[in-house]
Order: C-alpha cells, then structure tokens, then sequence
C-alpha cells in the first residue's frame, strides 16, 4: 500500500523503490501479488510511464487514508511511551505562517525536537482533498463555517485582518468606498470559498454587483509582486503579508472604509481522525499563541 501512494506521489515503480530500498523487480513483483489477490489489475505500464487503473484509483484511496492511519497509529504509541518522534504533516494559510506558526514551532521544536514537521502552504478548500485523504494531520485556514464539508471538523482560532491592496500608482489607490473600486481590474487571492472571495461578500453586501476579476493568482508569494510591477490590479490579502511582503514600498493600502469581512481561521481535521498527542500539543501552541493576540 505505501509503494501505490509512493508511486502516485513520484510517478514512477522505480522512484518508489529506490524510495523504499527496495529493487524495481521486487516492488514490481509485490504489486503483482497485491493484484492477482485483488483480482484487479491496479497499474497500467507503459513506455510513457505508469498510470492507475479505475480499480487503482479506488484502491489508492484506501491504501492513503490505511497509510496515513498507519503511521499516526504508530507515532501515538510512541509518544504514549514517552518516545516524542514521528511526523506531523500539516498546512498553513499565509497569515499563520507568516504570524502565529513561528512562534509556535518554536517552543514545539524546544521540547520535541525528534519530531519532524512536514508544513505545507494551503487554504480550504483547495486542502480538503489532502484532509479528507489522510495525508495531512490538519490545516490551519480560514473556513466559513456554513460552508464546511460534514467529514471534517474546524475548531476556530482568531479571524483575520484583511486589506485591499494595489500598487502606489494606481489611479485608485486612495478610493475610499468600495463603489469606486467597481470597474477595477481584481486580482482573486483563492476560488470562490476561498477566503479570496471575501472582496465578492463585501462587493454584495454593498449592493454591488461582482467585481471584475482579470486574475486568480493562488500564490502569494507571487501576489504583491504581480500586483506592484502594474498600476491596474487591485487585490486582497491578509494585513500581515502586506506587511511583510519585500514589494511593500510599492504598494500600498487602499484605505477603503466600507467594512470588509474577516475570515476565520480554524484547526481543521477529519472528524474521525484523532490528532496524535504531539500534533496536538502543536494545535495547543498555536491556540496558546492566538489568543495572546485576543
Ligand atoms: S489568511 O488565511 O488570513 O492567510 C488569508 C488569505 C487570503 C486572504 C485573506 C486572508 C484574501
């Protein structure tokens, strides 16, 4: 099972069993065990490469969510033990990485440092796929809570601070309604339910129609670049990425008095994925962290 998800994450039998130590032959042989066993053929070879079968592609669901399972069942019994080692695999939304996770991996790394951190950027709902599947142990994104799938769980944190943000030469650049913003070139940050969208909400709230979105840009390190090199996109993200962002003398706040909403970023997990001890003294740090910020 852990060779088909290394063989999906790598893209190739050979990858996954040199990743396994293991020669190709002998990877190639289990898996044909695993299939006459199935009695469903799970890999198609061919010169391009491999590829799953539909058989393959519904048994690699399992086989994640029993790998994932597999190794948080063994992390748990050795932190139990007292042994603080093992893996916790999570993503973060820009305002967390860049605010509380820091901080918060700081003091976790102090006091464990043999547990390793696999941290990964992420919003939902892009991340619910790599949630529902096992592959992480949680995200910290912001989530409307209307909007949540009845197979994951979110426990909220604090709620984000927003900013419209355009480059200091943009004709707009100190509009003060949201309505003169309306035949503004907008750059969306995330899909819509992302939080992204949070400029569609507040352009309704207001009694404006939808805003002209020219762009999706899903990366935020390229987001303040793209949007200080023009002086026609206007965009949102959060305050802190603003802040921070290396492009910042050439940006600026656009200083819009309209209220904007605030998303709220939560722990979410699997509802019935239990967080091994360790990835929830990690939540804890960060809970400890937000709400010094309250
Ligand atoms: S964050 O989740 O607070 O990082 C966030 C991301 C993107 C936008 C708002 C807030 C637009």
């Amino acid at each position: 099972m852990q060779a088909l998800v290394l063989i999906e994450e790598l893209g190739s039998i050979r990858a996954a069993a040199q990743s396994m130590s293991l020669t190709q032959p002998a990877l190639t042989a289990a898996i044909q065990q695993l299939e006459a066993e199935l009695k469903a053929p799970l890999l198609v070879r061919s010169k391009k490469g491999v590829t799953f079968t539909h058989f393959g592609q519904a048994f690699l669901r399992h086989a994640k969510l029993m790998v994932a399972q597999s190794r948080r069942a063994q992390d748990e019994m050795a932190q139990l033990r007292g042994h603080w080692e093992g893996t916790i695999k999570m993503a973060v939304s820009p305002a967390i990485g860049l605010g509380l996770l820091p901080q918060a991996l700081r003091q976790f790394t102090l006091q464990h440092p043999e547990v390793k951190v696999h941290c990964r950027d992420g919003l939902y709902p892009s991340i619910a796929p790599v949630i529902r599947d096992g592959t992480l142990d949680f995200a910290l994104t912001p989530v409307h809570r209307v909007d949540l799938e009845s197979d994951l769980v979110a426990e909220p944190l604090y709620s984000s601070q927003v900013v419209i943000v355009s480059g200091v030469s943009h004709p707009l650049s100190r509009a003060v309604r949201l309505a003169q913003l309306q035949d503004c070139a907008w750059v969306l940050s995330s899909p819509s339910r992302g939080p992204g969208a949070v400029i569609e909400e507040a352009f309704q709230t207001h009694g404006l129609g939808m805003p002209r979105v020219t762009m999706l840009c899903e990366s935020f390190l390229a987001l303040p670049a793209v949007v200080a090199a023009s002086d026609q996109w206007v965009t949102t993200m959060p305050r802190i990425l603003f802040e921070n962002s290396p492009f910042k003398d050439q940006l600026c706040i656009v200083p819009i008095e309209d209220a904007l909403p605030s998303p709220l970023i939560c722990t979410v997990r699997r509802h019935d994925l239990p967080l091994t001890p360790a990835a929830m003294q990690l939540v804890g740090w960060i809970q400890h962290f937000a709400l010094k910020r309250l």
